[in-house]
């Protein structure tokens, strides 16, 4: 089995698939399969249905139980699709028992349609390598890892070395792959390196957060940057700097990076830490959020997660309550105010609450960054 990303020159038609087990929060299983939605069309699927199943244990051989499998089968017929996106990741068994089951009907999980997005939205060199790094990981995980999986999973040619097994000698390609893949990111972080050295005469400020938030519109409005904004998710793959006033005698860098999501492949985060390595250098960290966003709270705990896994937690950060648009008295604006009162209003849009960030900037820089703490630098403002 040797599962495919599927053509992105023909138009699918798509049923979402989730299964929502005893211990998962409803609420938020209901959110992730609307996320799931967005990404879809991200990714060019037209949504013509969804399913979901409540279960204690999803089912090992096709997630989904037996019956429910039929009824997906009528669901696809009904509305003529011809793909499947699941919420939840597919192990090799899975995916491979799955396609069995629904013959003709191309089988994804959310995954592989993020990673779809990300092989779309990748310009840099960095970007494509990051990628396709990411890429071949993925489909190294769907081949079976042992003989009897193997056998379950209903692969295989019989054919085996002297010493090895057949499945490792099978997998040899895409292994050399991760390692010449792995080699060129290396040599891009090293030079990444030397450059950003280069940079540290002003502090760097990193704008992190969930996709979507408006990371981009604030590079913008900071600066004349022309960053790419879109209201879809993962506009930016690639880093962009600029140069961002403060006030007439205080500068930083100013740096736009990928968007966070709720599960975010692994390996994604992992293949992209050369991009999020400048949040990790960085001086201070812009948590970007949609204050308007029914999710605020997990959105935030997405991303304190994930920084963590990039090593980032350490860095002081501000909370920015983006979209809170002049007039836009919301009643999730309100809420997200009163529950985040540390946190600093804007609209990154309007303008509104930059000229506060901007100070609020300054005040935690002179705090936390060495750069900034010289005497001659403070007597300028
Ligand atoms: N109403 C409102 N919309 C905004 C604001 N800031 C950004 N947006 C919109 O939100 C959408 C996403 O904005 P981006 O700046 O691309 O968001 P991002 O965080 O960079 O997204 P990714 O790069 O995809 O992670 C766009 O449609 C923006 O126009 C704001 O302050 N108010
Ligand atoms: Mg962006």
């Amino acid at each position: 089995m040797s599962p495919k990303f599927y053509d992105t020159a023909r138009v699918e038609r798509a049923v979402l698939a989730q299964v929502v087990l005893t211990r998962d929060d409803p609420a938020e299983a209901s959110d992730s399969l609307a996320e799931l939605a967005r990404l879809a069309d991200t990714a060019g699927l037209e949504v013509a249905g969804q399913l979901t199943q409540n279960r204690e244990h999803p089912d090992g051989g096709t997630l989904l139980g037996s019956g429910k499998v039929d009824e997906l089968r009528v669901v696809l017929e009904q509305t003529q699709s011809n793909t499947v996106i699941f919420d939840n990741p597919l192990n090799a068994i899975q995916a491979y028992q799955l396609g069995k089951a629904l013959r003709g009907i191309r089988v994804l999980d959310r995954t592989e349609v993020i990673l779809e997005i990300f092989a779309r939205r990748a310009r840099s060199a960095e970007a494509k390598i990051q990628v396709e790094l990411a890429k071949t990981q993925f489909l190294l995980s769907r081949i079976p890892e042992t003989e009897a999986q193997q056998r379950f999973g209903g692969g295989g040619t019989g054919l085996r070395g002297p010493g090895e097994s057949h499945l490792h000698i099978r997998n040899a390609p895409l292994r050399r792959r991760i390692t010449d893949l792995k080699r060129k990111l290396e040599a891009i972080r090293k030079r990444q390196a030397d450059k950003s050295r280069v940079h540290r005469q002003w502090p760097v400020v990193s704008l992190v957060g969930y996709t979507n938030a408006g990371k981009s519109t604030l590079l913008n409005a900071f600066t004349r940057a022309d960053a790419y904004v879109d209201d879809r998710l993962f506009a930016t793959l690639d880093t962009k700097t600029r140069m961002a006033w403060l006030s007439p005698t205080r500068q930083v860098l100013l740096t736009d990076t990928v968007g966070f999501i709720r599960n975010l492949p692994h390996n994604l985060v992992a293949c992209f830490k050369s991009t999020l390595q400048m949040a990790v250098d960085s001086d201070l960290l812009l948590l970007v959020v949609d204050a308007t966003s029914p999710r605020l709270a997990d959105h935030i705990a997405v991303c304190k997660k994930t920084l963590k896994e990039i090593g980032a937690e350490q860095v002081p950060h501000l909370l920015v309550l983006n979209k809170c648009d002049e007039g836009r008295a919301s009643h999730s604006v309100l809420h997200a105010t009163e529950a985040y009162p540390q946190a600093v209003p804007v609209s990154a849009r309007s303008g509104y609450g930059l000229d506060v960030l901007k100070q609020a900037m300054i005040e935690e820089l002179q705090r936390c960054c060495t750069l900034w703490r010289l005497p001659s630098a403070i007597s300028e403002i």
